[in-house]
């Protein structure tokens, strides 16, 4: 018997003798389905600097390759999440075509209304009419990439804010911003949905748009049922409690999905579960434990200085064993004691389950998938990074930039 089967052997048995479903346990976490961001693998960087490295991907191909073995090392992470223009191609059926070729499909489009100069005060709330149709003819075009490519959904996030006290009308930017999202989602065909993302701040450094989950709770309620919040787990304020967010939103039925990603202190973008581990597991807590399915989840980080195949199998690992350890929260004890009133009796079902090692149950549920039972250590182990780098080239051919 192998350490991974005796250890497995081992966690199956003290979980059943305590209870838990272990079948069940491991159907669900083998439906997980992470998708992972095309723009995760190409190039980002600080406001400082763009730092190379060999082997990244040279065009939107190369990104689904790079998804693909993502998705080969961890089985969970079937679905690629796009972003246009950065991965704009005269064929969309062909780059269909290669998502499906790969084993992949195609996750949540996303839109940049972020970095053309029309957009410098704003894109759906811009003060000019002309720039605003700008921006809707944008996003009605990545409706229409959406249903070319397959996709249900549309996620939508907007810079759009004012630097200084004075410069726009608050209320005039909210009615503008509402009026061009609603004749957005009247074009939405019915297998796609809308998910609104907020953020405090940046790039607008003094009132920005869809500032909280409030704003965009608000504008979801005015556009319709398929219009639902998106949360990034690195917009918020320090302190703020996510969980109870999700808690929320999920009540309502608004909870369109997650951009996952950690910080320490602002839109840090590293990887999931690198800093505040708990904290992502008691968003678990919270997906696991209520009514409905998993809503959309998606990773949303810019490696800037770490390799970028390697941070994504690692954050679809830490995602996996988040889930699995929410997974095994003995809910029937944490109701009793919330029941007798014992404050520590259900924080303590949480640690319980928070304190297990659960990597030897997810190293099987991947295996059983056919993917590797250490992801990390079979990329490493493959050559995939060398061979990227011998046959991609250094720098050739790529221009510098975002995503491009
Ligand atoms: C934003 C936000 C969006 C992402 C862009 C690139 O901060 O998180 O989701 O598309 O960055
Ligand atoms: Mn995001
Ligand atoms: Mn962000």
């Amino acid at each position: 018997m192998t350490d991974a089967a005796r250890d497995y052997d081992h966690l199956a048995e003290r979980l059943s003798a305590s209870g838990r479903d272990v079948a069940g346990i491991e159907r669900a976490l083998g439906a997980l389905v992470i998708e992972t961001p095309s723009w995760g693998y190409g190039d980002s960087g600080t406001r400082f600097a763009t730092f190379q490295q060999p082997g990244r991907p040279r065009d939107v191909f190369e990104r689904v390759d790079d998804a693909a073995e993502v998705h080969r090392l961890t089985g969970a992470a079937g679905a690629v999440a796009l972003h246009f223009p950065w991965d704009a191609v005269d064929g969309l059926g062909a780059l269909r075509e290669h998502i499906e070729a790969r084993g992949l499909r195609v996750g949540a489009v996303n839109a940049n209304l972020f970095q053309d100069a029309d957009y410098k005060l704003g894109s759906v709330a811009h003060p000019d009419a002309a720039v605003r149709r700008k921006a809707v003819d944008h996003l009605l075009e990545c409706v229409a990439i959406a249903g070319a490519l397959g996709s249900t959904a549309q996620s939508l996030w907007l810079a759009d804010g004012t630097n200084y006290p004075g410069q726009d009308d608050l209320r005039g930017r909210r009615a503008r911003l509402l009026e061009s999202l609603r004749e957005v989602y009247a074009a939405l065909p019915a297998e796609q949905e809308l998910l609104v993302e907020y953020k405090l701040f940046e790039p607008a450094f003094y009132a920005t748009d869809l500032a909280d989950w409030g704003a965009a709770l608000l504008v979801c309620q005015k556009l319709g049922d398929r219009a639902r919040v998106l949360v990034d787990l690195g917009h918020h304020a320090q302190g703020v409690n996510v969980e109870q967010i999700v808690a929320l939103l999920d009540e309502e039925d608004r909870l369109g999905g997650f951009h996952f990603n950690n910080r320490k202190y602002a839109d840090d973008d590293l990887i999931v579960g690198s800093v505040n581990p708990f904290e992502l597991f008691l968003i678990f807590c919270e997906l696991a434990g209520g009514a409905r399915p998993l809503p959309r989840l998606t990773i949303d980080q810019a490696h800037n200085v770490e390799a970028k195949v390697e941070a994504m199998v690692l954050s679809v690992v830490n995602l996996q064993e988040a889930y699995a350890k929410a997974l095994l929260v003995d809910r029937a004890a944490l109701a009793e004691a919330q029941a007798r009133g014992d404050v520590l009796g259900g924080h303590e079902a949480l640690l319980d389950a928070y304190r297990t090692d659960v990597r030897p149950l997810c190293a099987k549920v991947r295996a059983e998938r056919g993917a590797a039972e250490d992801p990390v250590g079979a990329l490493r182990a493959s050559g995939y990074a060398e061979r990227a780098a011998a046959e991609r080239g250094a720098t050739a051919g790529v221009a510098g930039g975002w995503g491009r």
